[in-house]
């Protein structure tokens, strides 16, 4: 009868010291995952939400858009989650593979690459001369000699003006003006056409707003910065006053709102 009690006392015994390493386990699991899942969470209170399903970056970007607190997102390429906060130091979140974070400054994304949206779409115009059509604003090539075959010209008229339709809302951060800088005007180049002119941006053609101006005439290259982004789907160029327009390139840069 004692051994008996000897035995099952040793069997309890081996039961209850495995129970304690799955305890164990389970612990250094949790642990673990919390430690990972550190790198998807904001400072203790600052998250702002915490959506699933949201399959690439930009889409978890723009859930950040949305709020007015939101400083910035996590977004796990694996795991499809998204993770905005209102507070973090991305200096600070533990580097995890298929993990990213963006900031808002505020309403720009570090770390997303803006493109040239504008390259390739649909375009309009106040009038053609010659061949040198709407298309060659977004085709491309900056090459700024008209005789190469790349800009597009006006007729000379009052505030002749060139629109492209980006086909979709996106965040713009800046757009680039290649003027025309050969020299078969007259005296003082084609260059010194392109004055006086005003960026107009907007969601549809009915609600355009001025965004930049350039009085006088514009540089060789001229960039209009928005460093806090625009949104738009139009974009317009258009010249106060009697005069041709005629520009080489028009580059949007910028990433789609969804
Ligand atoms: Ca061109």
């Amino acid at each position: 009868m004692e051994a008996t009690t000897l035995a099952y006392a040793f069997v309890l015994v081996i039961i209850i010291g495995r129970f304690c390493c799955v305890l164990s386990a389970v612990e250094s699991i949790r642990l673990a995952r919390n430690k990972e899942f550190d790198g998807l969470t904001c400072p203790v209170s600052k998250t702002i939400f915490n959506a699933d399903r949201v399959d690439n970056k930009i889409q978890c970007a723009s859930l950040c858009t949305e709020a007015s607190s939101c400083v910035g997102v996590f977004h796990h390429s694996q795991t499809k989650d998204c993770v905005g906060c209102s507070s973090f130091d991305k200096d600070d979140a533990p580097v995890l593979e298929g993990k990213q974070f963006y900031a808002r400054r505020p309403q720009v994304f570090e770390g997303l690459e803006e493109t040239n949206v504008a390259l390739g779409k649909q375009t309009a115009i106040s009038s053609i001369s010659d061949s040198h059509d709407k298309a060659k604003g977004v085709d491309g090539n900056t090459n700024q000699d008209l005789k190469e075959g790349s800009c597009f010209h006006t007729d000379k008229e009052t505030d002749p003006w060139w629109r492209v339709d980006l086909g979709a809302m996106y965040h713009i951060v800046d757009v680039t003006l290649f003027n025309r800088i050969d020299s078969d005007c007259e005296i003082g180049g084609c260059n010194r056409r392109t004055r006086d002119l005003r960026l107009s941006m907007g969601t549809t053609l009915e609600s355009m707003n001025i965004v930049g101006t350039v009085p006088g005439q514009i540089d060789d290259i001229h960039t209009f910065l928005f460093p806090e982004g625009k949104q738009a789907r139009y974009v317009q160029v258009t010249l106060e006053g009697l005069e041709y327009l005629h520009l080489c390139e028009v580059q949007v840069f910028g990433f789609p709102t969804y």
